[in-house]
């Protein structure tokens, strides 16, 4: 009988949020307006808006114009509901998400019974006839490519101002100190400062408006999408726009509404006809909240909450709270994540110039360390604004999108993009903010498991390239993407870590290992004896999206292979992983004694005449000899597979092969310049690393700091942020008796000689902060939740070190 997939559900009901008492609401509400009003103008007449003039704190992004498109606007986000903010003095602009408006199913079907044709692709692969197996999987495996329906932004908020005189002193920020953007500016003598934030405290988006003369704001209000919406007034201060996400009428999706509310102090309000006008305010806050009936646990069975309802409560709420609680409830809020981790590699001079221009200075060569040490801060910004716990994960583009059909759906692949940008989540102190990945993945295991089942006649859990919110898992597509089943395992390493960086064995007991075992389940059937080895092989199956000439016929192409380097390096993982949670979890049973005999018989990659390790089984010529993917070198990294110590030999065609890649045109898109990074880290190579994590700057990053793949695409953002990391830090191995090894700055660029980093976690359940000058280690603190051992590894030095419970352990002197 089969075995029930157990774990307790993560999903939670997504349709509130806990608020704060808000007591004393209406002693609150008359203090409100003159707090407001003292405490904004003070900040427009002390704030320096303009040259720039002066150092700057490290962690803004800064220009001295509004954004002319979108990849100069700078994106806020409480993990669920964001904006991008274009800071334009005559007409701002808000563009708006809520992370669930999706156009709609259907979800692909399953070719019932694909199997048999597997069975006999796996024959012919043997038999050596690619282009064949290709073609029947192609004909017999593969459903449909999904029809097109995408992530969708949420709408516009447009703010015409009715400003007479030419602006001066402009500038605009994201302070990513205090989650808040803030585009300040002079016209006709008023200084007029305008402030945006997203509280997951509140669920709404906060604009502020205030000027430093009395009766200056004057503007109009409205709201927009380019499809699907109808528009309304709501009393005299409130907007509301509403719809159902579709594709061009088709692929009905997720019911949406969104409202915004504007509380003018002084002057006049009118509306009417979709809009709100303002005359002669002295300040003006807007709120905006959002709701949809997506329902994450049961995509299929909408939410029935009352739309309307939803929004109109969190506005009033939030607007009843006076804004100086507000924000600060919100600063305290982001500030729990965002300040865990400090990070300083010297050149901090270089912030006195606006982003656009130091980015525009290291395109044309420069070095900007200050502007890396942001870019690694931004990234933990992005994950913080784009995944929070009961969110979904962020998807290609975080939560931030502005196209009704968005590149790839803005959808979550799983054949690398979705897992790097959960990349940085545990080192960089972010663990919750993981938790959105736990959930979605989770919530794939019931399709998964049809999926196995149908198209494999298998047990456990499968998910192919690629997935969205409709929790779909099939081969659909080509098969040079889609012939993947190997999505779903490397998810679950996610899970693993976890309990690595933070042991918590609840964890791992309810979570983590239910989810690897159900993958285990899926690869213990799925591996195949190769009669030429006799070892186990995965597929058929691509090599992510790679494809190889068929030594039959050079002219003639293919795609899949039987053990791909990477199918073997995932299933080593995940069969590792299952044996590591047993042990730790006392469970001995015929489960655990299939995963070690599969263990002992797996295939492992294999070197190449050339010296390279090899993508394939064979040795192939590729056809794009610069792939992107480098998904062959998997082990060495987010895997650990393959390191110094315990496999030197693949170290050296690990290092061919990304050489060999580069000199081909490798590392084009953004994720595939941040795995290098990461490789190269992981590697020891500080000046290969340096100089990937400057060509990820100056090749593919925009004037708002987001990753290009071209287009923009947020996973090159997390990525570089872990291999920023993991430049200072490394923690994936231990010793012989399970010890953890910390590594102090295993590949620092020697154009960082002097800085610091604080918080950064290693596995085993440690903190780190690191301290060194002219090149060279001067101090490291660890701490730790209980008292516990580790090494650390300084160069060629290792020491032993015992950390008691809750206290930090500095140490300055290496021996
Ligand atoms: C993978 C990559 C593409 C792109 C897409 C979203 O399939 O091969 O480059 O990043 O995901």
């Amino acid at each position: 009988m089969k075995e029930a997939f157990q774990f307790q559900s993560r999903m939670k009901n997504r349709s509130g949020i806990k608020r704060k008492s808000t007591a004393n609401i209406k002693a609150m509400a008359v203090c409100f307006s003159l707090i407001f009003f003292f405490q904004y103008n003070a900040m427009a007449q002390t704030s320096n808006p303009g040259t720039g003039s002066g150092v700057e704190d490290n962690n803004k992004l800064w220009y001295l114009e509004p954004a002319s498109d979108w990849m100069e606007a700078l994106p806020i986000g409480n993990g669920k509901i964001g904006a991008m903010v274009f800071g334009g003095v005559e007409q701002e602009k808000l563009q708006l998400n809520e992370e669930s408006v999706w156009a709609g199913p259907p979800i692909p079907e399953n070719r019932v019974g694909a199997y048999k044709s597997i069975e006999k692709a796996r024959e012919l692969i043997f038999q050596g006839d690619y282009a064949e197996a290709n073609k029947l999987v192609q004909d017999d495996v593969m459903g449909p490519r999904i029809a097109p329906r995408s992530y969708q932004p949420l709408g516009d908020l447009i703010l015409d101002f009715k400003l007479q005189g030419i602006p001066s002193n402009y500038r605009r920020e994201l302070d990513i100190n205090n989650a808040i953007a803030k585009t300040s500016f002079e016209v006709e003598g008023v200084n007029y400062t305008r402030e945006y934030f997203s509280s997951a405290i509140d669920d709404a988006i906060v604009v502020v408006l205030t000027a430093d003369k009395r009766n200056s704001i004057s503007l109009e209000l409205k709201m927009q999408r380019d499809a699907d919406f109808e528009v309304a007034n709501v009393g005299k201060n409130r907007l509301k726009m509403w719809g159902q996400a579709s594709q061009k009428g088709k692929h009905l999706g997720v019911k949406y509404e969104t409202q915004m509310m504007a509380v003018p102090k002084g002057g006049d309000i009118k509306s009417g006809n979709g809009t709100i006008s303002i005359s002669n305010a002295n300040s003006v806050v807007l709120f905006i909240s959002a709701a949809t009936d997506y329902n994450a646990a049961a995509p299929f069975s909408p939410l029935t909450h009352n739309l309307n309802t939803v929004c109109a409560t969190k506005l009033k709420k939030a607007a009843k709270r006076s804004l100086n609680k507000l924000k600060e409830d919100h600063i305290a809020d982001y500030q729990n994540y965002f300040n865990r981790v400090a990070l300083d590699l010297g050149g901090l001079k270089e912030s006195a110039r606006p982003t656009n221009e130091r980015l525009e200075a290291v395109v044309n060569g420069a070095d900007d360390p200050a502007l890396m040490a942001l870019y690694f801060q931004y990234g933990r910004y992005l994950l913080i604004s784009s995944s929070r716990p009961g969110s979904l994960p962020a998807n290609l583009q975080g939560i931030w999108n502005n196209h009704l059909a968005a590149p790839w759906n803005s959808d979550y692949h799983t054949n690398i993009n979705m897992q790097m940008n959960y990349w940085p989540a545990e080192v960089t102190n972010l663990s919750e903010c993981h938790e959105p990945f736990f959930d979605f993945i989770e919530s794939l295991v019931p399709t998964g498991q049809k999926t196995a089942k149908e198209v494999y006649n298998s047990d456990g859990f499968v998910v192919h390239h690629a997935t969205d919110v409709w929790h779909w898992t099939s081969p659909i597509g080509k098969v040079q993407y889609g012939m993947w089943p190997m999505g779903g395992a490397w998810c679950t390493r996610h899970f693993m870590e976890h309990y690595n960086f933070n042991g918590d064995t609840a964890f791992l007991k309810d979570h983590a290992y239910p989810i690897m075992k159900e993958s285990a389940k899926f690869l213990l059937d799925w591996l195949t004896k190769d009669p030429r080895s006799g070892k186990l092989v995965s597929g058929p199956s691509t090599s992510p999206e790679n494809k190889f000439y068929t030594p039959k016929d050079p002219e003639v192409f293919a795609n899949l292979d039987m053990g791909n380097a990477m199918d073997q390096e995932i299933i080593w993982e995940n069969f590792t992983n299952v044996l590591e949670a047993a042990e730790i979890l006392k469970i001995e049973d015929e489960f655990v004694e299939r995963v070690k005999e599969a263990l002992a018989n797996l295939s492992l990659p294999k070197i190449g005449s050339d010296g390279r390790l090899m993508e394939w089984s064979q040795e192939f010529e590729e056809v794009d000899k610069g792939h992107r993917h480098l998904s062959h070198l998997y082990g060495l990294y987010p895997g650990n597979q393959f390191t110094e110590n315990k496999t030197p030999y693949y170290i050296d065609a690990i290092n061919r092969s990304i050489e060999y890649r580069l000199s081909n045109g490798g590392g084009h898109t953004g994720w595939s310049r941040a795995w290098i990074i990461n490789f190269y880290a992981r590697l020891g190579n500080s000046e290969k690393a340096y100089e990937n994590i400057k060509a990820l700057l100056a090749k593919s990053t925009a004037k708002n700091l987001f990753d290009y793949h071209p287009p923009f695409q947020i996973d090159g953002n997390f990525g570089g942020t872990a291999g920023i990391a993991e430049t200072l830090m490394q923690s994936h191995e231990t010793d012989e008796s399970g010890v953890t090894i910390i590594r102090l700055l295993p590949a620092l660029p020697s154009e960082w000689p002097t800085g610091s980093v604080s918080g950064l976690k290693a596995r085993g359940g440690f903190e780190v902060d690191v301290v060194w000058r002219n090149g060279a280690l001067e101090s490291v603190s660890v701490m730790s939740k209980e008292d516990k051992t580790c090494k650390l590894q300084i160069g060629e030095v290792t020491m032993s070190i015992e950390v008691s419970a809750g206290s930090k352990q500095t140490i300055t002197e290496f021996k």
